[in-house]
This record gives C-alpha cells, sequence and structure tokens, in this order.
C-alpha cells in the first residue's frame, strides 16, 4: 500500500482503488506502533474514493529530518575519485566506501524539500549540477524502517569536487531534495532485483537514461539506520537517502527546464523539473 499527500488530507492507496484517511498527520501517522496494520483497518472501514486523483501531490513529509548516505556504490566512488582529483580528495571516497562506518549527512527539512510535479533547483554558484536518484527508507521515531520512497539528492559536483569539506553547500541548498510520490509501507527489506531509473528530458527529448538495482547497494539498509540513530534522536522520524548508483557522464550538467524523472520498481516515478 502507499500513502499519499495533499494539501488538506493523507489517502492510501491499494489494489487500484484510493481510500482517504482520518488521520491528516503524517508525523502521527509516522509514530504509530504498526503502520501497516494500522493502514489496513483503515482500508477495510472506508470506502474508496476518486478524490486523490483529483489532488495535486505533496511530498510525503512533515516534521521529519532528511538525511543522505553517500558513496555506497561503486559507481558513485569512482565518480566522486574522478571529480576530486584536482583536490587530492580521492582517496577519502576510496576509503569511505570500504570503511565500516558509513558516510551520512544531514539533507534537508521539509521546506527544503520539492514535492513531485514540482521543481527543484541547481545552485545560482554552481557550474555542474546532477540529481541523484536514490531508495529512500522512511524511519519512524523507533529507528524502524516502516516504508520506502524515491528520493533525487540534488548535488553541485563543482563545489563537492573543489574540497570534500565543501560538502554541506554542495548538497543543501533550497529545493535540492526531493521526495515522493508517496510512501511504499511495507516492513520487508526491498529485493535487491529493485530497479531504480534515471530519465533526463530536455526539450522533450532523452538527454540522458541509466539505470541501477540495489543488488549493486553495498551498504544494507537497516545498517545505515542503526548508524544514524546512535546517540541521535528522531522524535519525527526521519528519512534516509540510500545514495546513488548512477552518475551521468562528466560532460552532463543539468539546465533550467530539464525534466528529471525518477522511477523505483514498486513505489512510482518522481516528476520533477529544474527551476
Ligand atoms: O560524498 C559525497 C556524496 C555522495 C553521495 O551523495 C552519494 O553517493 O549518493
Ligand atoms: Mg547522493
Amino acid at each position: 500500500m502507499i500513502l499519499y499527500r495533499t494539501a488538506e488530507e493523507l489517502f492510501v492507496a491499494h489494489d487500484n482503488h484510493a481510500y482517504r484517511l482520518e488521520e491528516s498527520s503524517l508525523d502521527a501517522l509516522l509514530a504509530h506502533d504498526d503502520l501497516h496494520r494500522y493502514l489496513s483497518a483503515a482500508i477495510e472501514r472506508t470506502a474508496p474514493t476518486d478524490q486523490l486523483l483529483k489532488a495535486a501531490l505533496l511530498a510525503p513529509i512533515e516534521h521529519q529530518e532528511v538525511w543522505a548516505s553517500g558513496v555506497t556504490y561503486y559507481r558513485s566512488r569512482s565518480a566522486r575519485i574522478e571529480e576530486s582529483k584536482d583536490a587530492g580528495g580521492g582517496d577519502f571516497y576510496d576509503r569511505v566506501y570500504s570503511a565500516e562506518r558509513p558516510e551520512l549527512f544531514f539533507k534537508a527539512v521539509a521546506h527544503k524539500v520539492a514535492g513531485p510535479d514540482s521543481h527543484v533547483k541547481i545552485r545560482r554558484d554552481a557550474t555542474w549540477s546532477v540529481p541523484e536518484p536514490e531508495l529512500t527508507l522512511v524511519i519512524n521515531p523507533r529507528g524502524q524502517i516502516i516504508g520506502y520512497t524515491v528520493g533525487n539528492d540534488m548535488s553541485s559536483r563543482d563545489i563537492e569536487g573543489v574540497n570534500p569539506l565543501y560538502l554541506p553547500q554542495a548538497k543543501v541548498y533550497d529545493r535540492s531534495c526531493a521526495l515522493g510520490p508517496g510512501i511504499l509501507i511495507q516492513r520487508e527489506p526491498m529485493p535487491t532485483s529493485t530497479q531504480i531509473r534515471l530519465d533526463i528530458l530536455r526539450e522533450s527529448q532523452t538527454e540522458f537514461s541509466a539505470a541501477t538495482t540495489l543488488a549493486e547497494l553495498k551498504r544494507d539498509p537497516k545498517v545505515l539506520v542503526e548508524y544514524l540513530f546512535r546517540d541521535h534522536s528522531f522524535p519525527y522520524g526521519c528519512f534516509l537517502l540510500t545514495g546513488t548508483g548512477i552518475v551521468p557522464p562528466d560532460s552532463f550538467t543539468l539546465r533550467s527546464n530539464d525534466q528529471i524523472h525518477i522511477t523505483i520498481d514498486g513505489i512510482g516515478t518522481l516528476r520533477n523539473t529544474v527551476e
């Protein structure tokens, strides 16, 4: 079942039907002991509605923080080593790829997050910007993974490449993160065969397309969450992007009006336009 957020309400979609939830706070839903069971019971007692089809979707986030993991795919490791070779930073990326402790960094709070069918931004002072399509874990305040959504970790590769200490500026700015279209509520891990696909369209033509699968993800999502929650509380739960396995060629940079489509099996497609 997939949870969707609109300006007024929350909906759950299941077996080609949508149901409006009595609960309208995502914060409250994420705090439930057993969200899957709560939503199944809501579906049992509620008549389906067509209101979801008419409503604009918002990013499925309220007071949650968004964090991200880095260099969790071999492709990301190689791309970062290359982009930072003049700054002598490549060694850091190689070391973090094989280290026991993962790279985790703060990415956003709700007001920096773009929802489905809205705009993401590239920084005005960046010359090399890319989207990063990432499976995103939805975690409750007790540190349990309760679902999955699609995430875009927009990144300024030139700023990151000059010096790894510039990472927060390369990664955190207004509308540098997109989440949606909804949250797949699922206790079980996503299968390793799950495909993550990125399509970038420019003037309606495909400019770049690639796909990977979760079989390429080096880190166990549960271990990423365990590190994130060490001496660190999230009273409303949080989101954790799990890193990118797709990096466009070095000649590619995003431009205004490019359309970014990220599709993850079982969750859906997150569509955004570059402002
Ligand atoms: O270390 C830089 C960021 C890495 C990242 O965002 C990724 O691998 O997805
Ligand atoms: Mg990333």
